[in-house]
């Protein structure tokens, strides 16, 4: 078995498949924490985890003018300055079970907590990439990432990201050793993970084994096949994966963490508090998050909570992590039953549509519509 030297998980953590490990957290875990507890950051495994001694570790770096680079876990801590970012990362598949109920998709059936923040630290890819050679007016567009981590075939994880992104002074792409002050645990990458912040989770490839500067985006199934958004016509039997580009940024997103779907809500106690999260890729600041609890009919504006009070906001288009949002509201005179909604804005002011089935894709991807949660209110 594979699978059989895969650490030990959380117990309280979801289970969407064992082998390989796919999980996410009660989702009320997500909303009290800014920063995700790594035990409870969802995992997201296509493989079996990948033991790696990092006595032995190399990144292999290829596609540079001067020929490839080799270098060891030691080089990367000792020859580079250390860089930390607070990012959240999103699967494509958050919320794919939403979908699902519009009509069968394909994938796992992730519940709202598909996404989870931390603090990375390790070396700069832009730092690395010029120290081994890189010049920029060359002909490389894409940066490919290839995981250390193996089918039967022996084909690894792979992917790639623009060039642009990958050596921008404002891209923040990490190849990360640490996750939240300790070094990455093996489930998350260890020894180390390309954290691309900004970027649909797929794109930020763990136990990194080589980077490939090229023409080519990655030719993996990932890239290629895989994590792209069609039309709600687009069927099986359709579909053509080289028509639609491969996702990269993710469109704005929110939802429901508390109170949970199907909660009772005591009359006596007169109000409701509501809470959830809200992130949009590419940098772009969630601005505003309205909050209805009459199905979107009326709406109230839900107080925003971002990192630490003393920590600086981001610097505009640098916003990588999610904002906690929270509102506590009179409960409605007489109303039975609560339709909660939430909806974020960012700061390009995209919106989130308010449905899914105009979104709905067979993958099951980019799920983004307004959450909704119901609650009875008990007399
Ligand atoms: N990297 C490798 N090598 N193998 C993988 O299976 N899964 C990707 C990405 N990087 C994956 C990978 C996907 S689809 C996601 S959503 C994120 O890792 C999940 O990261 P996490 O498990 O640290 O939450
Ligand atoms: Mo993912």
């Amino acid at each position: 078995d594979p699978y059989s030297t895969d650490p030990p998980r959380h117990p309280a953590l979801r289970v969407n498949s064992q082998k390989p490990f796919n999980g996410e957290p009660p989702s009320e875990i997500l909303s009290e924490n800014y920063i995700t507890p790594t035990a409870f950051f969802f995992k997201r495994n296509h493989l079996p985890v990948p033991k790696v001694d990092p006595a032995t570790y190399r990144l292999e770096i290829e596609g540079l003018p001067n020929g490839p680079v080799s270098l060891s876990l030691e080089d990367l801590k000792s020859r580079f300055p250390k860089h930390t970012v607070t990012a959240t990362l999103q699967c494509a598949g958050n919320r794919r079970s939403e979908m699902n109920k519009v009509k069968q998709v394909k994938g796992l059936n992730w519940g709202i907590a598909a996404i989870s923040n931390a603090t990375w630290s390790g070396v700069l890819l832009r730092d690395v990439l010029l120290d081994a050679g890189y010049k920029s007016g060359g002909t490389a567009k894409h940066v490919q990432f290839e995981g250390l981590d193996k089918d039967v075939t022996g084909t690894t994880y792979g992917a790639s990201i623009p060039l642009g992104k990958a050596v921008s002074e404002e891209g923040d792409v990490l190849l990360a050793y640490e996750m939240n002050g300790e070094d990455l645990p093996a489930d998350h990458g260890f020894p180390l993970r390309v954290v691309v912040p900004g970027t649909v989770g797929a794109r930020n490839v763990k136990w990194l084994g080589k980077i490939i500067l090229s023409e080519e985006e990655s030719s993996s199934h990932w890239q290629q096949n895989d994590y792209k958004g069609f039309s709600p016509s687009t069927d099986w039997d359709t579909v053509d994966f080289k028509s639609a580009p491969a996702i990269q940024e993710l469109p704005v997103q929110s939802a429901i963490t508390q109170p949970a779907e199907g909660a009772v809500v005591d009359r006596s106690m007169e109000e409701v508090t509501v809470k959830g999260y809200a992130w949009s890729g590419g940098g772009r600041e969630v601005v505003r998050v309205d909050v209805s609890l009459d199905g979107g009919r009326t709406w109230q504006v839900a107080k925003l909570r971002g990192g630490e009070e003393d920590e600086p906001p981001p610097p505009p288009g640098r916003a990588w992590a999610w904002k906690l949002w929270e509102l506590t509201a009179p409960l409605p005179e007489d109303a039975q039953e609560l339709e909660i909604v939430c909806k974020a804005v960012d700061s390009s002011y995209n919106v989130q549509p308010d449905s899914m089935a105009p979104i709905w894709n067979l993958r099951g991807v980019l799920s983004n519509a307004w959450h909704r949660v119901r609650v009875t209110v008990n007399e």
